[in-house]
């Protein structure tokens, strides 16, 4: 049993799945069905070989995403400036929904770690708050 979100704007995400015994899985996510919100764009992060690299640091005002480890695993954690907490992603099935006013880094990457992430919109560096205090004077506003 997954543990209990005690962060705001962040929950569990399940795929649905077709498991095809010896011919593999599909893993299938859909706008506003698993996934909750049209998806506009879709990046994808590898080459995670250095052993202390680092990525995240920062936290969106709008954007909405699901983080997926589609190969290998890493860690995420998440703050939403009262609670931290922190997930192993593992299973190309389940994803973590990360929706706005949270402050999230991603760390100890496999060497094969491909990380996917389905956003709600396009990139805009305007939504980004990329310094702690400024994020915690944000949400405490
Ligand atoms: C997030 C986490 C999970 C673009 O030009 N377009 C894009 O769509 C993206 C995602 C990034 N960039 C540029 C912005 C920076 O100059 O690529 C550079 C690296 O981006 P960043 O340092 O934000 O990368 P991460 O891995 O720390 O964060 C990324 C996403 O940017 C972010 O939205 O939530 O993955």
């Amino acid at each position: 049993m997954p543990e209990d979100i005690k962060v705001k704007n962040c929950q569990y995400i399940d795929l649905k799945q077709v498991v095809d015994e010896k011919d593999g899985v599909l893993s299938i996510a859909e706008s506003n069905r698993e996934i909750p919100f049209e998806i506009k764009r879709i990046y994808y992060i590898y080459g995670l070989t250095y052993p202390k690299a680092l990525r995240g640091l920062h936290a969106h005002k709008a954007l909405k995403q699901v983080l997926f480890c589609v190969n290998g695993s890493f860690k995420l954690m998440v703050d939403d400036g009262l609670n931290k907490q922190y997930f192993y992603l593992a299973d190309p099935n389940h994803g973590i929904y990360v929706g706005p006013e949270l402050w999230h880094t991603m760390f100890e990457f496999s060497d094969n770690c491909i990380i996917l992430v389905l956003s709600s919109d396009y990139y805009d560096e305007v939504d980004y708050i990329r310094n702690y205090e400024a994020f915690l004077a944000h949400v405490r506003r």
